[in-house]
């Protein structure tokens, strides 16, 4: 398959890296309006052909798919362009800045008859993995409560100064991954209930965020993020979970430690996630699931079948964003159908 990655920002890099490693497939273009950093970029991983419009780009080249790594605010405009063009598309998270654009991106891409992926990565974390696939297997039987947590005194706005500047923060940015995460472990969900505060006076949009889930499993789930957190280890940007169900309990704590405890029996696994070789610490764990995401989108191409956080999966975890700022806003529990 071939390719063209839209947007040569921070992320970018890591998305061109993983896709040198994803088989059967190879970015032959590059698109990104700032020209300093389409060139920098193109000369980076030797890809010649670039584009400072996408237009132009899907126009004059004979593509696969397009992986847009751009803000939120263009996301939609190119994800309707790759509909149009008839490409498969994948688009980074927060899939839209308004649920009625995400809406709207995802009818486009099925009207087309293409695959649409969220580059929804946190949920393909090897270690998040290693947990979702022994609760799935009933490790510890039926669950009933999970605690899905990621707090943090790291500096993100160092390498993504708009983080800084929005109206929505933690939320938006961070706690829909976590949120991805619960969705992951324990199906769909009916109603939520949230608190935010904003700590830091330096940044516009909230940075705490502690919200109740009510899943349709009959599971109940807390999911709590922070970038307020000062404390050692830092474990950015680990997300640490507690599930207890009916048999035992599961526990991923700090340093990658994985506890699966049944009746008396606790089995502890080291399940740090490998230092590719292109990747740096502390953001391996995110740089490999990169990797991850980008070979399920391949697999599923190439087996003609739906990735798991498709638009369409993708816009149960952005209605769960939704009703976090409502729910936070107006003071009240929200139902989903609300959304
Ligand atoms: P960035 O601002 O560093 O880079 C975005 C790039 O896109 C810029 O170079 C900009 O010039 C370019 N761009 C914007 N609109 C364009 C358009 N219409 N046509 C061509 N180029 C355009 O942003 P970033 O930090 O790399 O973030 C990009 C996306 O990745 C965001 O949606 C962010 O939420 C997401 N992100 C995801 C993860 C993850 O783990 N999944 C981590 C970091 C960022
Ligand atoms: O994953 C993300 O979207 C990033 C970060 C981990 C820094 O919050 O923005």
């Amino acid at each position: 398959m071939k390719g063209a990655l839209i947007g040569c920002g921070f992320f970018a890099r890591n998305q061109l890296h993983a896709w040198a490693e994803v088989p059967g497939a190879e970015i032959v273009a590059l698109c990104d309006r700032d020209p300093a950093r389409l060139d920098e970029t193109a000369r980076a991983f030797g890809i010649s052909r670039t584009y400072a419009d996408a237009d132009e780009m899907l126009v004059r080249e004979d593509l696969d798919f397009v992986d847009i790594a751009t803000t939120v605010d263009s996301h939609r405009p190119l994800v309707e362009l790759a509909a149009r063009s008839g490409v498969h598309v994948i688009c980074q998270k927060p899939i839209a800045p308004t649920m009625a654009d995400a809406r709207a991106m995802v009818a486009a891409v099925a009207e087309s008859g293409k695959v649409m992926m969220v580059h929804e990565n946190f949920r393909w974390q090897s270690p998040i993995r290693r947990a979702v696939e022994a609760v799935r297997a009933g490790a510890i039987g039926t669950p009933f409560f999970g605690r899905i947590s990621f707090r943090s005194g790291y500096d993100v706005f160092s390498g993504q100064p708009y983080l800084a500047e929005g109206e929505r923060f933690i939320i938006e940015d961070l706690g829909i991954h976590i949120l991805d995460i619960s969705r992951a472990l324990f199906g769909d969900v009916t109603r939520l209930t949230a608190t935010t505060r904003r700590v830091n006076p330096r940044i516009r949009g909230e940075d705490v965020a502690t919200m109740l889930l009510s899943h349709d499993s009959g599971v109940t789930s807390v999911v709590d993020c922070s970038y307020a957190t000062r404390r050692s280890p830092e474990t950015f940007p680990e997300t640490l979970l507690e599930i207890d169900g009916t048999e035992g309990t599961l526990r991923l704590d700090a340093g990658y430690r994985l506890t699966i405890q049944r009746g008396d029996d606790a089995q502890v696994e080291d399940v740090a996630p490998p230092l590719l070789p292109w990747a740096e610490r502390p953001w391996h764990n995110i740089q490999e699931s990169v990797r991850t995401i980008q070979r399920h989108f391949a697999d599923c191409i190439a087996a003609g079948t739906e990735p798991e956080t498709s638009g369409a999966d993708n816009l149960k975890t952005f209605a769960l964003v939704e009703a976090a700022y409502l729910s936070a806003s107006e003071g009240r529990s929200v139902a989903l159908d609300e959304i």
